[in-house]
């Protein structure tokens, strides 16, 4: 039975029908009895069957369940994701493009009766808190219970997410994904933004499937806060409870894995705790942010759940996910426990199960197969290394109170982050909105296992949205100067940070993880104009002294914050003549259209460099 009236969500469930053919279809209405009942099928399928399931310990983890992937189909998969605009210059140089017909012409074919056999599910979804005016209404049709199960998890889903679009409105993003064929070369991720419509085939995993978060909320949305006058960002939204009471709020945009997850859950340091500063999570991926009536900044999380990096999480390196995991929560690619039917993953704990089941699937002694060296040169691992769980927003200690206030945040600050081993500071402040623009257009990164392709490569990660804007860059930074302008005095501040500098044995010089909240506590002073900073060629740098390392004086000494602090000439001028290579030659030569203030900024710091 439909949920909604709405003639335009029948028309195009029908169209799908029609072309993929399934023997049923089922209208997700988000009850429970129905959640259970597809558990206990998506469990019951046989051993071996790729699309199953498992239940784990129902004391350990209770509501939990178990999956893993094909191995060829662990991450995201850049190179086959397309932005298909009518204008090949729309997609711009950091997208895949195809024209929209050709596109539409190659995957029909594939959709074609791709559902025989087996069930379509319907799933109405809002992005935002339901009755929210920055929420989004989607409707993803999937053949897989494990979208359906997950997209419960990360969204509002279900029958009162049509509220939000009513009788009449056309405002819904379109989404189609079929696990199909196993074949990665017949993988497509596709964006039609013109269409609202997202077309995902022959994947199973993550951010490939789960059509709300990475392709509408970051990919889609993306060209409609353009064209509306809004922003979505690849961002963390954090509120900082301070010793007076007042809640700062934080954003913070670093590439996949490289610590918005960790940062938004944070649990400051002993000290600051006695102060009374306390940390509380809006959103741990994706920010959708929109000026107010008042004038100021406004950031939702349209998520309801966090597809979590899984290695590295544990008690003490973020406390506060490990204990969303709790409950009710689906592990992807992670080991199991077989002795107690529990899950482990790399960095968990020092004791790997003995009686292991690796990610893949194979029975193994974890110990002895933890202890040999692979080909990377590194052990084995028992839990792929993009292994992730799903967790509900609600199970989370430090869920922010606003956490669904419609509204949304005021925006004080908005950082800018990512893995250099070198070169960028732990933090600095940029000197102004059009500044902070371009220290977010230079943002680079070594790349992570969250994406297939090789890891540990530096890469230009503009705004750490390369592989999510889903129109040409030039104009993506362009509206981030247009954003600027509207928000005048209003405009939250802009900071970079790098938590990720490295000595010359290749070790972090830097604690992180609860010790970034020492960096957190300098930005929102610097917000609130309490304390003053170094001026340098790249921006304010903390004074020397300015960054409160009480507690950690034996780790973090003053030679050590000098290295952290560090504007290296050499470096920087490296560093500018590779962004002047990169805007050229990978932006402007390739059809990006880069605004003049981010050329003529990019003049600036050299100057100031020189001088
Ligand atoms: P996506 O979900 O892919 O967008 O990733 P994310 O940005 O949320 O990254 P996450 O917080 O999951 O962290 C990824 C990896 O970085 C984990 O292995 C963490 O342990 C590690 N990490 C996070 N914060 C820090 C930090 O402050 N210092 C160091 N050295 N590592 C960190
Ligand atoms: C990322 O890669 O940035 C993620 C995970 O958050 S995924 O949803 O798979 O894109
Ligand atoms: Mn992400």
């Amino acid at each position: 039975m439909s949920l909604t009236n709405n003639p335009n969500v029948l028309k195009w469930v029908e169209e799908m029908t029609a072309l993929t053919k399934p023997d049923k279809v089922v209208w997700i209405d988000g009850s429970k009895e129905q959640l259970d009942s597809l558990i206990e099928e998506v469990t019951s399928l046989p051993d071996g069957d790729k699309d199953k399931m498992y239940k784990l310990n129902p004391d350990k983890l209770p509501g939990c369940l178990y999956h893993r992937t094909l191995p060829n189909d662990v991450a995201r998969v850049e190179d086959r994701t397309f932005i298909c605009c009518r204008n090949k210059e729309d997609a711009g140089p950091t997208n895949n493009w195809c024209d929209p017909k050709e596109m539409y012409a190659k995957l029909t074919p594939m959709y074609d009766g791709v559902m025989k056999g087996r069930t379509m599910y319907v799933i109405p979804y809002s992005m935002g808190p339901i009755g929210s005016s920055l929420a989004k209404v989607g409707v993803e049709l999937t053949d897989s219970i494990y979208v359906v199960l997950n997209m419960n998890i990360m969204t509002r889903m279900g029958k009162d997410a049509f509220k939000n679009l009513g009788d009449t409105s056309n405002d819904f993003v379109r989404g189609l994904h079929s696990k199909a064929d196993v074949d990665p070369e017949k993988r497509y991720i596709v964006h039609f933004p013109e269409d609202n419509t997202i077309w995902s085939i022959n994947s199973a995993y993550g951010g490939n499937v789960l059509l709300g978060k990475k392709c509408f909320a970051l990919r889609i949305a993306s060209y409609q806060g353009k064209n509306e006058g809004w922003m979505a960002e690849h961002m963390l939204i954090l509120g900082v409870k301070k010793p007076d009471g007042e809640v700062k709020y934080i954003t913070a945009a670093f590439p996949s894995a490289c610590g918005k997850t960790n940062l938004a859950m944070l649990i400051p340091p002993e000290g600051y705790k006695k102060d009374g500063y306390e940390v509380f999570t809006v959103g741990d991926d994706i920010a959708w942010m929109k000026q107010g009536e008042d004038g100021k900044l406004y950031a939702i999380n349209p998520e309801n759940g966090f597809f979590g990096v899984a290695p590295g999480t544990n008690a003490k390196s973020n406390y506060n996910a490990l204990a969303s995991t709790s409950k009710n929560t689906i592990f992807t690619n992670v080991a199991i426990n077989n002795d107690d039917n529990t899950v482990w993953w790399e960095g968990l704990d020092k004791n790997p199960p003995v009686n292991a089941t690796e990610w893949k699937g194979e029975k193994v002694n974890g110990k002895e197969y933890t202890s040999v060296i692979g080909a990377d040169g590194k052990p084995q691992k028992l839990a792929h290394p993009n292994s992730r769980f799903t967790a509900p927003a609600e199970n989370c200690p430090c869920i922010s109170p606003e956490f669904n206030n419609p509204k949304g945040v005021p925006v004080s600050a908005i950082i800018f982050g990512g893995r250099r081993a070198s070169t960028t500071p732990l933090v600095y402040q940029s000197f102004d909105w059009t500044h902070g623009t371009y220290v977010g257009s230079a943002v680079s990164s070594e790349t992570t296992a969250a994406a297939t392709g090789a890891v540990g490569v530096l890469r230009h990660d503009p705004m750490a949205m390369k592989p999510f804007i889903g129109y040409n860059v030039g104009d993506y930074w362009a509206h981030w100067l247009e954003m600027g302008k509207k928000l005048g005095d209003n405009a939250p501040k802009i900071f970079n940070v790098n938590w990720f500098k490295q000595d010359e044995n290749g070790n972090f010089i830097w604690p992180g993880f609860g010790d970034n909240m020492r960096v957190l506590d300098w930005i929102i002073k610097r917000c609130e104009g309490k304390i003053d900073a170094d001026e340098t060629a790249i921006g304010y740098v903390p004074k020397k002294g300015d960054i409160n390392v009480k507690g950690i004086e034996d780790e973090v000494t003053p030679e050590i914050m000098e290295k952290l602090l560090a504007v290296d000439k050499d470096l920087w001028t490296k560093e500018i003549a590779e962004m002047r290579r990169y805007y050229k030659e990978d932006i402007a030569d390739k059809g990006g259209r880069i605004p003049a203030e981010l050329e003529e900024e990019l003049n600036k710091l050299e100057a100031r460099l020189n001088k």
